[in-house]
């Protein structure tokens, strides 16, 4: 359901005045602390960032995925760990319910997550099923009539440090059922049996925290299987991620936004040779070629999400989008390095700090060759059924 137009400005202007006034100011002590501070926590849950894409009947703000995009384009322009804090629970973590899950379900999650009270993940990488989503190990064995008993690891899981709640993507079947074989379930974080790996030390994003999560006969109801049936989960899974990837590109794009301006900015003050250098024409180029692919990025995913809101399948260009808005935040990462010379490559300026975060995007919720894949996959079996 979309927003008034008006009500809609006020919050992605409240947004823009949160980041420029509240967060940007704090990503340095954020990355060296590898900590978002809680008073800036409950400032997101009093905007109603945890609910940004929660419809209004459970408690979040209800926006449809345009106006979403909207949002988090400005949310991109900070560090991705402060939208790291809320956006499994915008995305990953609460739309498995939301598309798939029973009226029951919604509404035992979706009020808290929408809140922040609950943090909510997606438990689906394992040590041996990344890319190839379909080849989960985990375990859900079946116990009497009305429980499964989860076995096995996750691993890579965001948010898991603090979450409440994972959308965990077990094996209800045989290995080879592949994909027909994974069910989704809803797992409350502090059943006996879940424990959860050191946090994992990355090369970016400090602030937002991954780490495996063990499940050793972790003991769940049979209601807890999202939307009540089994062997669902693959494609659950794969209708969340069509939606993230919009969502990732979204921030991608936000923070090639933050990069350009602070390139921009960086050469209309830098002197050398007697003038300013955003006056050479190789400088120049380098901000013409990131400001022209940052609008091809924002122009890419504002149509893709009109078209998912307008009941679309948009599975090829969710796709498209996560492959082209990555890739170019890593070119303009790369270029507003190069503008910045040697001080782009120290931790005074942000672009250093950008350039390392930035790098994730183009690998989970999909790397950039799984995005390939999907759309050519997509291309292919289109012309097949067009003969
Ligand atoms: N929406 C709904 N259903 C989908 C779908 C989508 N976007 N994509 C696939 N499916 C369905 C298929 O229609 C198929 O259903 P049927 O068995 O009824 O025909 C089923 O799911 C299996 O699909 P497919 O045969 O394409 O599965 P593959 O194992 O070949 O999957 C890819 C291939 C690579 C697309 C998948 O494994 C993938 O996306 N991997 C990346 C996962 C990922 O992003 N990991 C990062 C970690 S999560 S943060």
């Amino acid at each position: 359901m979309a927003l008034d137009p008006q009500v809609l400005d006020q919050l992605v202007e409240a947004v823009r005045r949160f980041v420029e006034e509240r967060l940007i100011p704090r990503e340095h002590e954020v990355a060296e602390a590898d900590l978002v501070p809680d008073e800036l926590i409950a400032e997101m849950k009093a905007l109603g960032l945890f609910g940004l894409s929660i419809p209004e009947e459970y408690g979040g703000l209800g926006l449809d995925l345009a106006e979403e995009v909207r949002v988090v384009q400005e949310l991109g322009r900070t560090s991705p760990a402060f939208r790291s804090v809320f956006g499994t629970n915008v995305g990953i973590g609460s739309q498995g319910i939301l598309i798939d899950g029973t009226e029951e379900q919604k509404r035992a999650y979706l009020p808290r997550l929408a809140s922040g009270e609950l943090i909510g993940s997606f438990a689906l990488t394992e040590p041996e099923a990344g890319s190839d989503a379909a080849s989960v190990r985990t375990r859900a064995e079946k116990d009497g009539n009305s429980h499964y008993i989860l076995t096995g690891t996750k691993r890579f899981i965001t948010n898991a440090p603090r979450a409440g709640v994972f959308t965990l993507m077990a094996r209800t079947g045989n290995q080879e059922d592949g994909a027909r074989g994974i069910t989704a379930f809803l797992v409350d974080a502090d059943l006996p049996g879940i424990t959860l790996g050191k946090p994992d030390r990355k090369m970016g994003q400090q602030g937002a925290h991954t780490c495996d999560v063990n499940l050793d006969g972790v003991r769940v109801p049979a209601d807890a299987i999202i939307g009540g049936k089994e062997g669902q989960g693959f494609k659950t899974a794969m209708k969340v991620l069509d939606r993230g990837r919009l969502h990732l590109s979204a921030v991608a794009v936000g923070a090639a936004r933050r990069l350009i301006d602070e390139s921009l900015s960086y050469a209309m003050g830098r002197k050398q040779f007697g003038q300013r250098i955003a006056d050479f024409q190789l400088i120049q180029a380098m901000l013409a070629d990131s400001e022209t692919e940052w609008l091809a990025g924002k122009s890419l995913i504002e149509a893709a999400a009109r078209d998912y809101d307008a009941g679309a399948d948009v599975a090829r260009r969710a796709a498209c989008a996560k492959l082209f808005c990555t890739e170019m935040v890593g070119r303009v990462a790369d270029r507003a390095v190069q503008i910045h010379g040697g001080a782009g490559y120290v931790a005074d300026y942000p672009v250093e700090r950008f350039y390392r975060d930035v790098r994730l995007f183009r690998l989970y919720e999909g790397t950039s060759q799984i995005q390939q894949l999907v759309i050519a996959r997509s291309m292919i079996r289109e012309a097949e059924r067009e003969g």
